[in-house]
């Protein structure tokens, strides 16, 4: 199963795309993309990492410029101590430097593709993975008007997806959950905070609690652990935590807390797809669901979310949309809608690869960086 690869460089390479149309949420509105894409160079394969860090520090710490200055001074050096490109290694060896998580995963992708790649093995399969489809979810964005939340909602039901996730901020909860009750009748509906409320709104999302939502996603801080196990104990709604979860360690924290009962995974929040796997492992043994997070990824980033989505605890459907949830048009071949499933896929590594003119187009910034050992 294993080439002896030795790394030779690591390519950044920032991207900037449009999106269909305006995202908002709770921390802003976002009308383009940038994405920081790593093309690590071995001496068996190329493999490419997606790093999900954004333009301003908005959903986390964490954005595209401090991940290139952080990659550049400090990651990808580090990574002059492997002997060997095994993706085991990549985390010990960045471990001294603390936080960037979204760096270090993008890193850890980019290695893990290549050596797969050269082993001819599909990310799939060295993850665990289960399914070969996943169901797909939408995150939909807060609206200027009930009417156009409506609309927007009901295009994608119409497209085929399994899940509807409304973003919510206070002034846009119960009504706009009510509208899609209303509308659509029980049809699978969970929504997203992105940590804009206190215990103090604790009257307001109670009123959710009428509409069977599956959960209600991150309602407060990130470092308010203790505060959503109080909230947990005047809500029916399950409460998911994303912001909050940043490694295994703190999922099972937060589970013997009791302050989720389900936990969304996103492996740049986390690190990586490997501590990806262990958070799903550690909530898989509490028996506390998972499901697959997106933070606008690219086909790279859409295609390695599809194989984590299918490992056996991912009990719910992610975010895991088609490329043309965001994109007119995606770097790679585009990840398509397939009656409401997004197919894993089968390829070594990622299974999937950018488009040389796609990605020259939407290019802004390359830098090589040579790894010396
Ligand atoms: O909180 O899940 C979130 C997008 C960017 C940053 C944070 C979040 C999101 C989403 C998912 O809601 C969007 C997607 O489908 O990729
Ligand atoms: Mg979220």
């Amino acid at each position: 199963m294993s080439v002896d690869a030795k790394l030779e460089g690591i390519e950044l390479i920032r991207v900037r795309m449009p999106l269909v149309s305006p995202f908002r949420t709770s921390f802003g509105t976002q009308t383009s993309k940038d994405a920081l894409l790593l093309r690590a160079v071995t001496s068996a394969a190329e493999g490419w990492g997606e790093c999900v860090a954004a333009q301003y520090p908005l959903y986390a710490s964490e954005y595209v410029d401090a991940a290139m200055t952080t990659l550049r001074d400090f990651l990808v050096p580090a990574l002059a101590d492997l002997a060997v490109v095994d993706v085991n290694l990549v985390g010990p060896v960045l471990e001294r430097y603390r936080g960037h998580r979204m760096s270090k995963a993008a890193l850890e992708m980019a290695l893990w593709d290549a050596e797969l790649r050269a082993a001819g093995t599909p990310m799939s399969r060295a993850l665990g993975a289960v399914a070969t489809a996943v169901p797909a979810g939408v995150s939909v964005g807060i609206m200027d008007t009930l009417d156009e939340l409506v609309a927007t909602v009901g295009g994608y039901l119409e497209e085929g997806y399994r899940r509807i996730k409304l973003k919510i901020e206070p002034g846009w909860d119960v009504a706009a959950v009510k509208v899609i009750r209303d509308e659509f009748g029980d049809v699978p509906l969970q929504v997203d905070a992105n940590t804009a409320y206190t215990l103090a709104d604790v009257d307001q999302l109670r009123k959710l609690d009428d509409f069977d939502l599956l959960l209600i996603e991150q309602p407060m801080a990130e470092e308010n652990v203790l505060g959503h196990a109080e909230l947990a104990r005047h809500l029916r709604t399950p409460i998911c935590l994303d912001e909050s979860i940043t490694s295994a360690r703190a999922a099972a924290d937060a589970i013997r807390a009791g302050a989720c009962r389900v936990v969304n995974i996103k492996a740049g929040r986390v690190g990586g797809y490997l501590e990806a796997r262990r958070v799903h492992d550690v909530c898989r043994a509490h028996d506390v669901p998972v499901w697959c997070g997106g933070m606008l990824e690219t086909g790279l980033g859409r295609a390695a979310n599809a194989a984590l989505a299918a490992l056996p605890g991912m009990l719910l459907p992610g975010d895991v949309s088609a490329s043309s949830r965001f994109y007119q048009r995606d770097i790679t071949e585009p990840l398509v809608l397939q009656d409401g499933f997004m197919a894993v896929p089968t390829g070594p590594g990622l299974g999937v690869t950018p488009i040389a003119e796609v990605l020259e187009a939407v290019t802004v910034h390359r830098e090589w960086l040579p790894v010396a050992s």
